[in-house]
């Protein structure tokens, strides 16, 4: 197993984030990064550090074909030396506006959590590139199995509204990659729905997308996640959610993840790669969720996944215990590669 993981995401580090008016401590910090490293390392991973782009050209042009190419060059061009948060959003009645950076910043993004810091577009753009490397080394045959270790995370970020701590969809990066060389399936197992990689693959065969999450009249992203949601045109039926109830535990999971690799593997869709979105927001412990896996089924989780015997990319994505979530990020990666 290879593992990318970007020192740069350090050059992103939001302070607070706005629920109902009032400013709270932001939850995606670069502690969390911190700990999964050092929790691999002490297990004795080796660590490849993903620092700038050596796929540029090829890195822009798979971001701009997943993402509206408005947001990208905005998010790219915008220089900002205090935090920016969006004031107004733009349901799409009128033409795009210009004016305050934080009134354009209203175009694209869906809420209070995910502000543009002065370095925000360098940090997503590694984690982008590390996804891309990763994909590159499965679609070479270089490797079976790669996880990329990093942030801002990316799976809320969708063609053009972008959201929940995310700015670029990574997994989206690997798998649009990844659906040049063969059928890909992606996984997401973060607490929350993976509405941006949903809303990325809504209308392709080519891409099928599943993701097991907290119901979304209960959570974050609201407006998106229920079971009714099977992808339209081409896409019909290429894409599959499992909202669940609070307090789900490992045995309860546990079947759910079976049912849903039973989906993706089905005849109809023989994918020939496998993309996860890792969220470690899941653990009993996370202090913005409600479920009740535990350090241990980690373990297990990850060897059922390697059970579909697919060349596999992990992208990691939420989790805001930083005190376990190494611990939990190696028991996954031990089990994965069982
Ligand atoms: C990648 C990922 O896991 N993104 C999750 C974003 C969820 N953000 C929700 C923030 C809700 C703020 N919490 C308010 C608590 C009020 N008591
Ligand atoms: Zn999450």
């Amino acid at each position: 197993m290879t593992i990318l993981y970007t020192p740069n995401h350090h050059l992103h580090h939001p302070q607070h984030e706005i629920f109902n008016g009032e400013v709270l401590a932001h939850a995606e910090v670069p502690d969390r990064v911190d700990n999964m490293v050092a929790a691999l390392q002490a297990a004795e991973y080796d660590l490849e550090a993903v620092n700038e782009a050596t796929y540029e050209g090829q890195l822009q042009a798979v971001i701009e074909q997943i993402h509206d190419p408005r947001y990208v060059h905005w998010l790219q061009q915008t220089s900002v030396t205090e935090p920016l948060y969006p004031s107004v959003f733009n349901h799409g009645e009128t033409a795009l506006v210009h004016g305050h950076p934080s009134i354009q910043w209203g175009n694209f993004c869906t809420d209070l959590f995910t502000p543009i810091m002065p370095q925000t577009w360098s940090a997503a753009v590694t984690m982008a590139e590390a996804s891309l490397q990763a994909a590159e080394l499965l679609a070479s045959h270089q490797q079976r199995l790669v996880t990329v270790v990093g942030r801002p995370p990316g799976h809320h970020a969708g063609k053009s509204r972008v959201g929940g701590y995310c700015y670029l969809n990574n997994a989206a990066v690997a798998a649009h990659h990844l659906s040049a060389h063969g059928r890909v399936a992606v996984l997401d197992v973060d607490y929350h729905h993976g509405n941006g990689t949903q809303d990325i693959f809504y209308e392709r065969a080519d891409v099928i997308t599943c993701s097991i999450h907290a119901h979304p009249d209960r959570k974050f992203p609201y407006f998106a996640g229920l079971d009714t949601e099977i992808g339209t045109g081409p896409g019909l039926n290429c894409n599959r959610n499992f909202p669940l109830p609070a307090g789900i535990t490992d045995q309860e999971y546990q079947p759910i993840l079976e049912s849903a690799l039973a989906w993706l593997a089905q005849p109809q869709h023989q994918p020939e790669y496998l993309i996860i979105s890792l969220g470690l927001d899941t653990h009993e412990s996370d202090p913005i969720a409600d479920f009740q896996l535990t350090t241990a089924y980690y373990r297990q989780m990850a060897t059922t996944l390697s059970d579909l015997h697919l060349p596999t990319v992990v992208v990691l994505e939420g989790g805001y215990n930083t005190k376990v979530i190494g611990e939990n990020l190696v028991n996954f990666v031990q089990g994965l590669a069982n």
